[in-house]
């Protein structure tokens, strides 16, 4: 059955699936629908025999993804689960997936949009791209993946000042982190990628899938926090703190979280 998708782009070719988040007008943040479609999307790659290596990138130059679309976010997004999107089933997917994973990422890897890009296996990056966490900047954080899987990729201090200080990252500086595994001029980025892809359709698929399967078991714990913070953080959308970061980013000025 081939799927109709109005948020992504979905193509397989020569044993690579490239899954594109095709909201350049707004910086290819995900809304409700955008998740649902990545996870059938990922699905569909995760056990599609004749695919051996999955690509997630963001349509345009813009944006690789800014994470929840804010204009879809009034207290809560526009959907099911606890902050209105399905998010713990879009990260798990991308874990769960028997296959790696690779981000190719142009210009904005920010928000919910940048722990995509931490949980995929490879993040291959555009001198372009800038890396960051903008939650505490607009009243929301990703306390799971987002938090305690970044300490474990950046180490612990790194990720703490990645989300306290809310600042942006070059590729080059993702590189030196740990978190890009490389950077190359925009216009090589999608040879680049495809040089990657080649590679690991070489090597065995089984021993692909038992590697990645014996990687995320160290870090499987994470699932716990994140079920347990997701939720906290449906609650902290009833809030006015909360309320005042999304109104601030929706308005263009700075938020008043204090007064
Ligand atoms: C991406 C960034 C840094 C770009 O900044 P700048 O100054 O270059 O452009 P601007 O004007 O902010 O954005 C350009 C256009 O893209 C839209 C903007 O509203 C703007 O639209 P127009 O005014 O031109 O019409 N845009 C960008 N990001 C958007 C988004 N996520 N949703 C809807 N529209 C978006 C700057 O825009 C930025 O910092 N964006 C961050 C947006 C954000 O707050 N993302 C959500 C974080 S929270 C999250 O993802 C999350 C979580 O933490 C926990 C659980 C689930 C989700």
């Amino acid at each position: 059955m081939t799927a109709t998708y109005e948020d992504i782009l979905y193509e397989v070719k020569d044993g690579v699936a490239t899954i594109t988040i095709n909201r350049p007008d707004k910086y290819n943040a995900f809304r409700a629908q955008t998740c649902e479609e990545l996870i059938h999307a990922f699905q569909s790659a995760g056990w599609d025999r004749a695919v051996g290596v999955i690509v997630l990138t963001g349509a345009g130059n813009k944006a690789f993804c800014t994470g929840g679309d804010q204009s879809a976010h009034e207290g809560q997004y526009d959907g099911r689960g606890v902050i209105g999107l399905p998010l713990e089933e879009l990260q798990a997917i991308i874990r769960n997936v028997p296959k790696p994973v690779i981000a190719k990422v142009r210009g904005y890897s920010i928000g919910g949009g940048n722990v995509l890009a931490l949980l995929c296996d490879l993040t291959i990056a555009a001198e372009s791209a800038r890396f960051g966490q903008v939650g505490p900047k607009v009243g929301s954080v990703d306390p799971g993946f987002g938090t305690a899987y970044m300490a474990r990729v950046i180490g612990d201090k790194r990720a703490r000042e990645v989300w306290y200080l809310c600042r942006q990252y070059s590729a080059a500086e993702a590189v030196q982190m740990g978190m890009a595994n490389k950077a190359v001029p925009d216009d090589e980025l999608d040879a680049e990628v495809a040089r990657w892809c080649a590679e690991i359709l070489e090597k065995s698929p089984t021993a692909l899938a038992l590697a990645k399967k014996s990687f995320n078991a160290e870090t499987a714990h994470i699932t716990g926090i994140s079920a347990l913070g997701l939720h906290a953080v449906g609650l902290f959308y009833g809030t006015e703190e909360s309320q005042e970061g999304v109104r601030a980013f929706q308005e263009k000025r700075k938020p008043k979280f204090r007064d």
